[in-house]
This record gives C-alpha cells, sequence and structure tokens, in this order.
C-alpha cells in the first residue's frame, strides 16, 4: 500500500500570523519498508512559548513508516520563509499555490495534509481506541459462551434472576403518557420546563429558599454524563484559569469529560488502600493545596467506585475547606435514593453545602434510580448568589447546548415529571427504589458472609458491608481481576470494582470462591 502522510496540530491558529512565531520544530525523513516511497515529514511547531499548547500528530498510511519516523523528529531547528521555499519540504508540504501559512494575516486551517500517493483511505491514520474500561465489559460478556458467566461491570440494576428491570411506576407513568397522546415537538433547549422543576426540588428539596428565590439555573441534560460535561464545557468558556479536582479514585469518565472539554484536572486523595476506607485527612490536605477558585468534583452520595462516603461531620469540614479557598463544590448525584433507599438522606451532602450559602454546581441522573439508563435524562442545575446570576448561568448552558445537540430528548423528562409530580406515582416509586437498594443490601450481607465462612485464612471481609451503593471495591488488583474474568468468567473493572447489583443471592457462592482464589492464588 502506498503511504499517505497527514501532519496536522491543534493550537490557536492566530498564533500563525506572526512570521517570527513560525519555527520548524522537528523534521525528519523516513524511509518505509518499501523502498519506493521516500516520505520527508515536516512538523511545524511554535515558538518554545507555545509549544505547550500545540499538539502534533502525524498519521501514516502504511504502519511500517511511523516507527522511523519517531527515531528522527526529535531535533529542533529553525528554518526561514525563503528555506522553506527553497526545500522540497516547503514546497510538497506547506505550499499551497505558492503561499505560505505563516504569512501574516493569512487564516490558515491549521492541517498539512502532502498525499504521496493515492487508492489509499484517508482513515488509514485512525488508530483503534482501547475498549471503554465500563461499558466495554459488557461487549466482553456477551460474547462470553459460559453459561456460569457474570456481569458485575456496569452499574446496572439486574432482578434476583439476573435481568434487566423497569420499574413498575415507570410503565404506568409510560401508560399515562400515552392516554395523553402527547406530541413530539422540540422542547426549548433547557428542556420539559415540568421536568426541570421536578428535579431542583427533588434534588434541594420543594421548598428550599434558593428554589422560592430564583436562584437556581437548572438545565435538562442528557443524562448525568451530558450534564457533567455540559457542566464542563461551562467551566472551561468561563473559568478558563480553573482546574478541577477529582477524587482517588473516581467514576472512569469524569477525567474523559474534563480531558474533552479542555478543563485541567488534579486529582485529591480520597481512598486509603489500608484502612480501605476514606483517606479524610489526605483530602482535606489536596483539597486545601489547590489553588483557590477549583472546581471540587465531589460524589453526592454512594462514591464510585469505592462504595465509601465521608460521614455528615466530615462533609462539614470539607464544606469548610472549600468556602476557606473559595472553590466552587461540583456534586455529581448519580444515587440519589440507592445509596440509603430514601431520597432526601442522599441528597443531604449537597443541601448542607446550599444552606451556607455556597454557589454550587450538581449533576444529577435518573438512569439508576428510576432505571431510566437508555432514556438518557438527567439535568445540570447551578446554584447562584442571585437570581439574576442564575438568569446569566442558564443562558450560557442554553448556548453551549444549542451547537452541541440542540436540545434534549422528551420522553425520559415526561416519566420524571410525572412521576415526581404526581404524590401516588411518588409513594410509588419511593416503595420500588427502596425494595431496589434493599435486595442489593441482602446480596452485600450474603457475599460477606459467604467470604467469612469460607475463607479461612482470617482475611476481615467487614470492609464490604461498609461500603454503599451499588457497588463493592474488592480491593483485588489488576492482575487478580484479569483473573476473575479469564478463569471465572466474572466480568467487572480493572480496578477490583464489582456492581452488586448485578450480583444474585444464588450466585454469591460462585463469586466467593472466584474472589477467594484471585485474591489468594494470584499475586
Ligand atoms: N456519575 C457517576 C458517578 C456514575 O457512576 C455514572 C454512571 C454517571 C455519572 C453517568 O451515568 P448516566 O450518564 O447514565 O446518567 N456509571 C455507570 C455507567 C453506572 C457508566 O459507566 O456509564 C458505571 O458503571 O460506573
Amino acid at each position: 500500500m502506498r503511504p499517505t502522510l497527514v501532519a496536522e496540530w491543534a493550537s490557536s491558529t492566530s498564533l500563525f500570523r506572526s512570521r517570527k512565531a513560525c519555527r520548524i520544530y522537528s523534521a525528519c525523513a523516513a524511509r518505509s519498508s518499501d523502498p519506493a516511497w521516500f516520505v520527508f515529514v515536516v512538523l511545524v511547531g511554535l515558538k518554545q512559548s507555545a509549544m505547550a499548547g500545540t499538539v502534533i500528530s502525524v498519521a501514516f498510511a502504511s504502519p511500517s513508516v511511523s516507527p522511523a519516523t519517531r527515531e528522527c523528529h526529535k531535533v529542533p531547528f529553525e528554518v526561514s520563509k525563503s528555506e522553506i521555499n527553497s526545500s522540497g519540504v516547503g514546497r510538497h508540504v506547506l505550499g499551497r499555490g505558492g503561499g505560505s501559512p505563516f504569512r501574516i494575516g493569512k487564516k490558515y486551517s491549521g492541517r498539512v495534509t502532502m498525499t504521496v500517493a493515492t487508492n489509499v483511505s484517508r482513515f488509514e491514520g485512525v488508530t483503534m481506541a482501547p475498549p471503554d474500561p465500563i461499558l466495554g465489559v459488557t461487549e466482553a460478556f456477551k460474547a462470553d459462551t459460559n453459561e456460569l458467566k457474570l456481569n458485575l461491570g456496569v452499574g446496572a440494576y439486574r432482578t434476583e434472576e439476573l435481568q434487566p428491570y423497569v420499574l413498575r411506576v415507570v410503565k404506568k407513568a409510560e401508560t399515562l403518557l400515552l392516554e395523553k397522546g402527547e406530541n413530539k415537538e422540540y422542547l426549548p433547549i433547557e428542556g420539559l420546563a415540568a421536568f426541570n422543576k421536578a428535579t431542583a426540588e427533588l434534588l434541594l428539596g420543594a421548598d428550599n429558599p434558593v428554589i422560592k428565590e430564583g436562584r437556581v439555573a437548572t438545565v435538562q441534560g442528557l443524562s448525568g454524563t451530558g450534564s457533567l460535561r455540559l457542566a464542563a464545557a461551562f467551566i472551561q468558556r468561563y473559568f478558563p484559569e480553573a482546574k478541577a479536582l477529582i477524587s482517588s479514585p473516581s467514576w472512569g469518565n469524569h477525567k474523559n469529560i474534563f480531558n474533552d472539554a479542555r478543563v485541567p484536572w488534579s486529582e485529591y486523595r480520597y481512598y486509603d488502600p489500608r484502612t480501605i476506607g476514606l483517606d479524610f485527612e489526605g483530602m482535606i490536605a489536596d483539597v486545601k493545596a489547590a489553588p483557590d477558585g477549583s472546581f471540587v468534583l465531589l460524589h453526592g452520595c454512594a462514591h464510585n467506585p469505592t462504595g465509601i462516603d465521608p460521614t455528615p461531620e466530615q462533609w462539614e469540614k470539607i464544606a469548610d475547606v472549600i468556602q476557606e479557598k473559595n472553590h466552587i463544590p461540583f456534586f455529581d448525584v448519580a444515587y440519589q435514593g440507592f445509596a440509603s433507599g430514601n431520597l432526601d438522606t442522599d441528597a443531604s451532602s449537597v443541601r448542607s453545602f446550599v444552606s451556607r450559602g455556597l454557589e454550587v454546581l450538581v449533576a444529577q441522573s435518573y438512569s439508576k434510580n428510576l432505571g431510566l439508563y437508555a432514556e438518557r435524562i438527567g439535568a445540570i442545575n447551578v446554584v447562584c448568589a442571585s437570581p439574576d446570576a442564575a438568569t446569566r448561568v442558564k443562558s450560557q448552558l442554553k448556548r453551549l447546548a444549542r451547537p452541541m445537540y440542540s436540545n434534549p430528548p422528551i420522553h425520559g423528562a415526561r416519566i420524571v415529571a410525572n412521576v415526581v409530580g404526581n404524590p401516588e406515582l411518588f409513594n410509588e416509586w419511593k416503595a420500588e427504589m427502596e425494595l431496589m437498594a434493599g435486595r442489593i443490601k441482602n446480596v452485600r450481607q450474603a457475599l460477606y458472609d459467604s467470604l467469612s465462612e469460607k475463607d479461612k485464612s482470617g482475611k476481615d471481609w467487614s470492609f464490604i458491608l461498609r461500603q454503599i451503593g451499588m457497588f463493592s471495591f474488592t480491593g483485588l488488583n489488576k492482575v487478580q481481576s484479569e483473573n476473575m474474568t479469564n478463569k471465572w468468567h466474572v466480568y467487572m473493572t480493572k480496578d477490583g470494582r464489582i456492581s452488586l447489583a448485578g450480583l444474585s443471592l444464588a450466585k454469591c457462592e460462585y463469586l466467593t470462591d472466584a474472589i477467594i482464589d484471585s485474591f489468594h492464588n494470584v499475586s
């Protein structure tokens, strides 16, 4: 196959308008395994001050070209415009109708393409992305034909028969919706008004003064993930200097979300493997050490993946430090009602921060507590100091949403609005949620009992009982987790997390054998 070369960089294109800023950062020649093809590669960078913000990537149609290139792209040297023009490289790579992309005032797209040969896909250089560490586990599970297999990867509630579950109250709400025969016109950018009202009230309490005073900007989002992403885009636009702080460990997608939104982040200590508990001192020290005005991402309840939440007293101390440091708390509430079985108890961390008068961001999800996974229903709430600020913030969230997805889907929003807004359905939901949370608590207990009975090593497994929510963070390392999957067909994330929502009482013993084997026989 004939090689095609594509060199591109991402950076502020306006920098290229300054001739002085131009620098050939690295140049190299590579010979592919086919001697007929000799390819010059020129990577164009910026002067050193700008290099940090410059991403350069080079893609090759022929994989054989790239290793040689890697070896020779190390020596930076300067080349003037005329040198570019006088070299073959310049003509081929940069020449565009005789002009240079670096001419002052010329707007240039930041992409250089040199086609050395034809008949090759323009996407040859697109590399294979790795499978998602969580959703990829489900794909692997589906491909496994062993009948003992068990999917404890994704946090999705299953019945005792290990079947997906649609809540009865959801079915009822859907029947009501069908009877009403409502239309499918576009929602406004901010989503369904009845949903936005219901979701803010569910989170903060209907009689919370911040709601009454109109200080909450609520925008319907594409479930928890989409709401977090919208907030991250907002942070990037309005707080370009700010950093996000993420717990270590955290739900894996948090890092992706901030990376994609180009919000720099760092981690704060959270989990202490020695105590299999919260590293509270470490957390406080790291939150204190972060630059003032950072966005501190907190799991409102049922911390994923550890299942370890701060106590109410610890939450107060965390709030003290956040307030002292002028940080902005950013809650991810993906499991309201699933930690304790009670919606209000699980919102108490958020409510206590709000009652201090703090401005707070809160992303919500109805994937788990209403089982609306695929409906993609959630919200981003920004509690502001004044109604005026809330109005402006909301207008900007809408402005960010419009070019991304225009407006959100209606079906899930109607279900939530109907369930929360109808006292009878609301009570049924609470009862069903208690049932779901109760089933998880039962298997948690059963797993602990079984491990304590079968494991003769004297290891203390009581940490499993202290964890809450859907997950248990087993302490199994990557290799041990791989053994769980490869030998026992137990699918789980490689950080040692198991979703107890995917476990039945009947499977506890099998899981116990798998854990004991992996823990003691695999280093
Ligand atoms: N925030 C946290 C802490 C989560 O655990 C999840 C889902 C979300 C947000 C987003 O969920 P949503 O977009 O569906 O509302 N975490 C799952 C699924 C349950 C996943 O990874 O997407 C998990 O297995 O960790």
